[in-house]
């Protein structure tokens, strides 16, 4: 399928999406979630990806919701609007495939957001993150308040959200927003590269890993460890199990097949 604000490419078992409409700093349109929404699906529904990158085109990851669509909104327009921001990142959170961001450039507002909705945060040396909603006049709406606590610790996430201050790459990674920082040229590669080892794992062990950190982390410890005993028996009922084990103990070569 072709998209207006999205490039969509497929590397082998990866799967590369830019958000492209560099005249707005990529800046997220309902449009362009739309796109994100549709794009999603058809990644969902492909077996043969197994990781996605995500990143943005030009000197911008995402400079966040987009301000002129915004300005004008009203109590039901706003709230449709961020219904369907929270639907599209919520979905891209439970993408049953690992989601790796490649933040190139500015990742402002429903930029940053966004980056938090992926599994892996690489930034490039230029990229820039905050929340800046307070300077207008609104809270994050796209899970800002919720994921980034949860990332960087509460005393930080309050201190980034009530200034609106932005901060460069090597601060998201003291930090902990993000895993590593690279030189702009080498962002892509150091993407694909770990795209690619993750890849080379089982998927659906990856896929379940995802779904049990994930809910785990929202619950208590003891339920936590249950929904982990669970899914550790569920990869039980996988070819790709029975294959990476025999693979071990014969000495061969693995070869996952996503069943
Ligand atoms: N929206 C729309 N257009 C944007 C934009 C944005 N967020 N950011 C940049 N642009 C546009 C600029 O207007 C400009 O357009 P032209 O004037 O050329 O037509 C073009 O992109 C280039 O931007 P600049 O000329 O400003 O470029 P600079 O390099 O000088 O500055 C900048 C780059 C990133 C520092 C600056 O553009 C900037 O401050 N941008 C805004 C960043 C920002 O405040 N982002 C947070 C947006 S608020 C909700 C849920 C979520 C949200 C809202 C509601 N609900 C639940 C309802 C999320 C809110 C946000 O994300």
């Amino acid at each position: 399928m072709e998209y207006k604000n999205i490039v969509f490419q497929k590397e082998d078992k990866v799967a590369v999406l830019t958000i492209s409409r560099p005249k707005a700093l990529n800046a997220l349109n309902s449009e362009t979630l739309k796109e994100l929404d549709l794009v999603i699906d058809e990644i969902a529904n492909d077996d043969e990806i197994y990781a996605v990158i995500l990143t943005g085109e030009g000197k911008a990851f995402v400079a966040g919701a987009d301000i002129s669509e915004m300005k004008d909104l009203d109590v039901i327009s706003g709230r449709k609007f961020g219904q369907l921001g929270n639907r599209v990142f919520r979905k891209l959170e439970s993408l049953e495939k690992p989601v790796i961001a490649a933040v190139n450039g500015f990742a402002l507002g429903g930029g940053c957001e966004l980056s938090m909705a992926c599994d892996i945060r690489i930034a490039s040396s230029k990229a820039k993150f905050g929340q800046p909603e307070v300077g207008l006049g609104i809270t994050p709406g796209f899970g800002g308040t919720q994921r980034l606590p949860r990332l960087v610790g509460l005393g930080m996430a309050k201190e980034l959200i009530y200034t609106a201050k932005i901060i460069k790459a090597d601060e998201a990674l003291r930090i902990g927003l993000v895993n590593k920082v690279v030189e702009p040229e080498e962002l892509l590669a150091e993407a694909r590269a770990l795209a690619n080892i993750i890849a080379g794992q089982a998927p659906i062990a990856v896929s379940l890993c995802k779904a049990a950190i994930n809910k785990g982390m929202q619950l208590d410890i003891d339920s936590a460890i249950a929904y982990e005993a669970e899914i550790f028996g569920e990869c039980f009922s996988t070819e790709d199990q029975k294959n990476g084990m025999t693979a071990f103990i014969e000495k061969t070569e693995k070869c996952f097949k996503n069943k």
